[in-house]
């Protein structure tokens, strides 16, 4: 305990971990956040960790090592040169040319391999290693992390059966600082705040209810939908993707009642007028849902506030909520002159396969849409911050891999394991044989995913 100990005090003084207000690659808040990164321009602490890390595991059960991308990556290759076990390296996105391949390094179908993790928090980067490792035929039977944040990513591996290690815990390296008097009084309290919020996460482990989401929404439309969800015992948004108003009214009297919101690409429809608008507007009025608009506005500010109020659709006129891409950055949705009911939906990460928002962009944009009071949720494939609705598209109950580049998951996936809030189905509904029976399947399995998740 001693070496490790000592081991800890010397990485700590290289600044690894700090204080403030973060955003995680999970998109959760944290106080804390720990970088593992500087020890890569220390020889002599590299050498001491792989050796510590090693001391943990058992040579004979690996013929490979391989770190999660990017930080344990300088970690792996040190434990493979001490051990002289051979190192792969896997991508966290293929190049897009050339053999497209995920894992780099010699490798044979059926060999062990050692992963190696720096910070485990909820498990999913860790996963996503594991399940690109076992696609190429290997076989994972040992995981060591060197920090653990005691925010159930542990559990969540052991849970699907991994032998997973780690060297410190959060707790442990804590109080180890506390009693060398390395912690200033500020950031004591900070840690006592992390640890509250997370004991009172892990005790419960469950997801936030609607009502304690209602709390912590702002924006008043945010607040509607939620009510609406409540109220209807649904969180299924139906995705009208048609281009006739007779067809797209068809399907409202058939799906009405059973919705919490109707999304419209607006611009796809052939013979849009107002009154069709009108009408769809009172309708969602008299059976209670609400109307967004996918525009997916992406230009500067003054750009996307003439798209949104001008134009043939005038969508501000009867929008409640209209999706946004930022990739402009956080000006382009300031001063969109948006009526006071009207929300935004960001667009975080889309369901599509291949797309291009890599962590460091998600964790950008969800910044972006916490500090902008226009912004009621997000649409992600992952855990967002319960301070934002999340909504997921890419629904249907028989996940196909690669339908015309969307990339589909089952409603119970969406809520268990992104922790989503609303559902959005397409095609699965308005081209089933009976809508009415359909969309009540989904409602179904989008409430019982979320009550089962309480
Ligand atoms: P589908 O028929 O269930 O595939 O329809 C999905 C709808 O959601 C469709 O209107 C898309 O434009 C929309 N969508 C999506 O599929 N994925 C995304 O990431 C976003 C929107 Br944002």
């Amino acid at each position: 305990m001693e070496e490790k100990e000592q081991f800890f005090l010397e990485i700590y003084n290289l600044g690894i971990i700090k204080f403030g207000n973060f955003t995680l690659k999970s998109g959760m808040n944290s106080p804390i956040y720990i970088d593992f990164r500087p020890i890569a321009s220390r020889p002599d602490l590299l050498i001491k960790l792989s050796d510590l890390l090693l001391h943990e595991v058992s040579y004979h059960n690996f013929e490979l090592i391989c770190g999660v991308p990017y930080a344990a990556l300088p970690i792996a290759t040190t434990l493979s040169l001490r051990s002289k076990i051979p190192l792969i390296i896997k991508r966290k996105e293929n190049k897009g040319y050339g053999t497209e391949r995920m894992i780099e390094g010699i490798y044979k179908i059926g060999q062990n391999c050692l992963i190696i993790e720096d910070v485990i928090t909820s498990g999913d980067s860790l996963l996503k290693t594991i399940i690109d490792l076992e696609k190429e035929g290997l076989i994972i039977q040992n995981i060591m992390s060197i920090l653990d944040r005691e925010q159930g990513g542990i559990e969540n591996i052991k849970q699907r059966g991994y032998n997973i290690r780690t060297l410190f815990r959060i707790g442990e390296v804590f109080k180890i600082l506390k009693k060398k008097s390395f912690l200033k009084k500020k950031e004591i309290h900070m840690i006592q705040f992390f640890f509250i919020k997370n004991n009172i996460k892990n005790i419960q482990n469950r997801r936030i209810s609607y009502e304690e989401k209602k709390e912590k929404i702002s924006h008043p439309i945010g607040k509607k939908l939620i009510d609406i969800t409540l109220k209807k015992k649904t969180n299924l948004i139906v995705s009208a993707d048609l281009i006739d108003t007779k067809k797209i009214l068809k399907l409202v009297s058939l799906i009405g009642d059973k919705i919490c919101g109707l999304k419209l690409h607006v611009d796809i429809i052939n013979d849009f007028s107002y009154s069709f608008i009108n009408y769809l507007k009172n309708i969602s009025i008299e059976k209670n849902f609400l109307l967004l608009e996918d525009r997916k506005l992406c230009d500067v500010s003054p750009t996307n506030c003439l798209q949104l109020h001008y134009g043939i659709h005038k969508i501000s006129s009867w929008a409640d909520i209209v999706t946004a891409h930022v990739l402009a950055g956080s000006m382009s949705i300031q001063n969109l002159k948006i009526p006071y009911n009207m929300g935004l939906i960001t667009i975080s990460e889309m369901s599509s396969h291949g797309g291009l928002s890599d962590d460091n962009y998600i964790r950008k944009v969800l910044n972006i849409s916490l500090k902008n009071p226009k912004v009621i949720g997000t649409v992600a494939q992952r855990k967002v911050d319960d301070r934002l609705l999340l909504f997921t598209p890419g629904i249907h109950f028989y996940e196909k891999k690669n339908n015309l580049g969307n990339r589909y998951i089952h409603p119970v996936k969406a809520f268990e394991r992104n922790g989503s809030d609303f559902i959005i189905v397409g095609k699965a509904i308005f081209q089933s044989e009976n809508p009415k029976i359909t969309a009540e399947k989904y409602r179904n399995a989008g409430w019982k995913a979320y009550e089962n998740g309480l």
